[in-house]
């Protein structure tokens, strides 16, 4: 097995995010017939479009139906569609929500990691890579009630782009944690800042970006998920002021109000507070 990576592999993250999805989601959704008609049938109009719009030929479509398979074979469904569509997803789901703005989840998200107070440390590596960053905040709902006893969980790659769970060789449970509100509601976390993402360039999603002559690249990001009981469960993800691929993310799941601007503290760790406002369940 490979230890060191010059870039991201498929095999260290897709296939994983792959097993963990399916542990987590059983066929949840419920729909109709009539609605399951409904939103096939306009899928498939728009691959018969394009189809006819761009006269697709026989070779193209063997290739695309290779690639189809090969996707699902080494476990990619998940990182390709959070990539490409979650975010018009979370944007109809944002349309009927107040509070602190969401953003999409990704594939990278695992449950039930080590609860921390609020003032804490995310557990890392005894030399892990990366400037010291330290997020602090508050939780509240719409009226401005500080939260006491919410949970920051929060997860993100580290100084080289990767993912605890989803490459090989990083420690579980690094640069993870569920963080527990104050009797203020405030929290304040100290971790490393975390590198761009890349997606694995040897999978194929990243041959299908590469064929297309698109770029791999997320700007880097902590991603949040903030809950508090009878409260609506926000999914977001905080970005850093002037980072790379800030106004291309592939992904495309950034917000201007989600950007951080972190201040370095004359000590070398950087800085920033973000304050989380949670609508009634
Ligand atoms: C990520 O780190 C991510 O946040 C998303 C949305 C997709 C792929 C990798
Ligand atoms: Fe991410």
């Amino acid at each position: 097995m490979t230890t060191m990576q010059e870039s991201p592999t498929a095999a260290g993250s897709g296939a994983n995010a792959s097993q963990n999805f399916k542990a987590k989601v059983r066929d949840e959704a419920g729909t109709s017939p009539d609605r399951v008609s409904a939103v096939v049938t306009a899928v498939l109009q728009g691959v018969h479009a394009a189809i006819k719009e761009h006269n697709v030929t026989y070779p193209e479509f063997q290739a695309a139906k290779a690639w189809l398979m090969e996707v699902g074979e080494v476990g990619e469904w998940p990182l390709f569609m959070d990539v490409f569509v979650e975010h018009v997803i979370e944007e109809v789901a944002a349309q009927s929500q107040r509070g602190t703005l969401g953003t999409i989840e990704g594939p990278y998200y695992l449950p039930d990691q080590v609860r921390l107070e609020a003032s804490c440390e995310l557990p890392h590596r005894p030399e892990e890579e990366g400037a010291p960053l330290v997020l602090s905040g508050q939780v509240r709902d719409l009226d401005g009630t500080p939260l006491a006893g919410a949970e920051v969980d929060i997860w993100h790659a580290d100084a080289d782009g990767y993912y605890s769970g989803f490459a090989p060789d990083l420690p579980a449970g690094n640069l993870r944690g569920v963080v527990v509100t104050d009797a203020e509601g405030r929290f304040a976390i100290r971790t490393v800042q975390p590198a761009p993402y890349q997606i694995p360039t040897d999978g194929p999603t990243g041959k299908l970006i590469e064929a297309a002559g698109w770029h791999p690249w997320r700007p880097a990001h902590l991603h949040l998920m903030v809950r508090a009981d009878g409260y609506r469960t926000i999914t977001t993800q905080l970005y850093f002021a002037g980072g790379d691929w800030l106004d291309s993310d592939v992904a495309e799941a950034t917000k201007p109000e989600l950007i951080l601007d972190p201040v370095d503290d004359g000590t070398g760790t950087r800085r920033t507070s973000y304050d989380f406002e949670l609508e009634p369940a």
